[in-house]
């Protein structure tokens, strides 16, 4: 056979395998990705302090967390003037402050709001997690229901989404606490990731009281924290599940380069700092490892890091051609990437080029996407499709 049938042999042989990436081997970083056509942006409402985190009541209201300290309220389509009183006192540091908001499942009958902050000093402080009553202009009766066990120093890596899930428990997740030279217990803090013993690095499954779910993974073994659900993260900033097949996903920050976007299911260790494709911001591997076994792969590696923010699944009618697709925010470049899932597959295929830092990308009620820009001047954006109904 001549040398050109043999490669073309060979080509044959290697597409099903580099096509299917569970028979593929350890992931590959993806690069960059064509941009979208089709879309544009849509101001509602601007003038936000480095909006957080966006959410809808039954009503239409929508809730802005501020990471300064507020909570903002948008009402068809107009951001009100004052912020909403009675939210915790945050420690606005670093990338710290008030982070996610969350109404409870079924706030139409219990008024609940949950919200997660940093709280604490500049040298000591930790992630935490509080709900209250919230009437329509205020909060009431303000309950902090969790509170990372440990604190740490410097305003790093804090987390931290809040995620319901169908049994009206909820996910929460933990940042690691921050880079080398940041320490605990004699060791680079973000070596707690690793241990079970802390809650940091994690996601955690909580009760709707703050307590922790009965069915999680190690509430049984001795010196584990029972809230863990998940290890091995380093800061995730985007978990959002998939109603239709029940899979939860997260995209996570890594240093330099191995930004993942995971697939979580309980009791997993997703590896950080361990296993990981990232490197030191100066420049060398923090690990040989790229992979392990019983350590899931990342469904999408980003290098360079985009630095992931909120994550929504799609599941609208405005855009029929995006639904069921991941939309993944990125502090860096000014995008949100489309991935698309193909079972337990993701393929990241194009990018949405915003300009600005996008913090937060969430699914409207009324079926559109809305972002959030993190500036002194933040706004709050809706996407609509040119060729699409709107
Ligand atoms: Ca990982």
């Amino acid at each position: 056979m001549r040398a050109t049938a043999w490669v073309l042999v060979a080509a044959l042989l290697w597409v099903p395998f580099a096509t299917c990436s569970p028979l593929a081997g350890p992931m590959k970083p993806t690069a960059d990705v064509p941009e979208a056509v089709g879309w544009r942006t849509e101001l509602v409402a601007d003038g936000l302090s480095h909006p957080w985190s966006l959410a809808w009541l039954p009503d239409g209201t929508a809730l802005i967390t501020e990471r300064p300290g507020r909570l903002r309220i948008v009402r068809d389509g107009r951001l009100a003037p004052d912020p909403v009183p009675g939210t915790p006192e945050v420690l606005a540091y670093g990338q710290g402050g008030l982070l996610d908001v969350s109404p409870h499942p079924d706030f139409a009958i219990n008024r609940l709001i949950y919200l997660t902050y940093a709280t604490g000093t500049k040298d000591a402080n930790r992630t935490a997690l509080a709900r209250a009553r919230f009437d329509g202009d205020r909060l009431d009766d303000l309950e902090v229901i969790f509170r990372n066990a440990h604190t740490k120093r410097g305003g790093q890596h804090f987390g931290s989404r809040i995620l319901w899930l169908p049994d009206g428990g909820l996910l929460m997740s933990v940042g690691d606490g921050g880079n080398p030279p940041l320490a605990f217990d004699g060791a680079n803090i973000r070596d707690q990731a690793q241990q079970l013993g802390t809650h940091f690095g994690k996601i955690l499954r909580l009760r709707d009281d703050g307590h922790p779910h009965p069915d999680n993974p190690f509430i049984h073994r001795l010196g584990a924290r029972p809230e863990i659900y998940s290890y091995g993260h380093r800061n995730i900033q985007g978990m959002t599940l998939d109603p239709f097949s029940g899979q939860v996903w997260a995209n996570e920050h890594g240093s330099r380069g191995g930004d993942e976007l995971n697939l979580i299911e309980a009791g997993k260790n997703y590896g950080w700092p361990a296993v990981t494709y990232s490197r030191e911001y100066w420049g060398p591997r923090i690990s040989d490892e790229t992979s392990r076994p019983g350590v899931p792969e990342p469904k999408v590696v980003w290098t360079p890091s985009k630095a992931p923010s909120g994550l929504a699944l799609y599941t609208g009618d405005r855009y029929p051609e995006w639904k069921g697709d991941l939309f993944s925010g990125a502090l860096k470049f000014g995008q949100v990437r489309r991935v698309q899932l193909e079972g337990t597959r993701a393929v990241d295929k194009e990018k949405l080029t915003i300009g600005k830092r996008v913090r937060d990308v969430r699914q409207g009620p009324d079926g559109y996407l809305y972002l959030l820009t993190d500036e002194p001047n933040g706004a709050l954006l809706r996407i609509l499709r040119s060729g699409g109904r709107s």
